[in-house]
């Protein structure tokens, strides 16, 4: 993660990474999402659901990776899913925003080091133009010291902004800053997102929600990034090289 990355996510709470799949990857995980939207019996029972099969290698793609490292230390995955969104279709209503010390959100910046707790990664599998229905942001939430006014937690607050992006690339964002869907407007394209959650080894926020038998159908080193919520392994090998909390 580049210094001028870290400003931005410290800075507005979300990042943008332009163009980081190839369009043979795109086509890969569109054509997965087709399967699944339509035929997911074709599919062997660990693929029917994200994020096994193709979608797999997103799990630990190096550029998310590289960023989920600095802003969280060591990870754990959350959840999986996509969204397939024509004009028309929304999604859930701003949530998050303002400091707090829950430790799912409780966003922090120490000495150069970030802490972002649950934290989304959102790959845009189409290309995206600003006000279109890619996901809205209210910069600087995650660390505000007030309480959000009700006309700003609407999605036509002027504070909301968003942003173009072209295919393959990935918005990263702290979900303690406040957000929402908001309705896909392009009759051309439908949005093809993914939206991956991960979360520091000694936090879970969400009810587990990805079946053992997509788990199971990882590749093994994928398989870690499952593992229950713990930090530190006294005295005993770990059995996966994400395990480990190093400070
Ligand atoms: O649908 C969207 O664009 C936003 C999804 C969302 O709110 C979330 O990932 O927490």
């Amino acid at each position: 993660m580049t210094e001028e990355q870290k400003f931005i996510f410290d800075l507005k709470g979300y990042l943008l990474i332009p163009e980081v799949l190839n369009s043979s990857e795109i086509e890969a995980l569109k054509a997965q999402i087709e399967t699944i939207r339509t035929d997911p019996e074709s599919l062997p029972p660990h693929e029917r659901r994200f994020p096994g099969g193709t979608a797999s290698f997103l799990i630990d793609h190096p550029v998310v990776t590289d960023v989920l490292r600095e802003i969280l230390g060591e990870f754990r995955m959350e959840s999986s899913w996509f969204t397939y969104r024509t004009a028309g279709q929304g999604g859930p209503p701003p949530h998050g925003g303002v400091r707090n010390v829950n430790p799912n959100f409780n966003y922090q910046c120490h000495d150069g080091k970030i802490y972002s707790a649950l934290t989304r990664v959102v790959f845009e599998l189409n290309e995206v133009k600003a006000g279109e229905g890619g996901t809205l942001f209210l910069p600087g939430s995650h660390k505000a010291n007030f309480r959000i006014p009700e006309v700003h937690r609407q999605t036509d607050s002027p504070l909301f902004e968003t942003y173009s992006c072209p295919p393959g690339s990935v918005v990263i964002f702290t979900e303690n800053l406040c957000h929402s869907g908001v309705a896909w407007t392009n009759l051309d394209r439908p949005r093809i997102a993914i939206f991956n959650c991960y979360n520091f080894v000694g936090c879970q926020f969400h009810k587990p929600s990805v079946p053992l038998h997509i788990i199971e159908g990882l590749p093994h080193e994928k398989q870690a990034y499952f593992r229950d919520v713990w930090v530190w392994n006294q005295g005993g090998p770990d059995n996966g090289k994400n395990l480990r909390y190093e400070e």
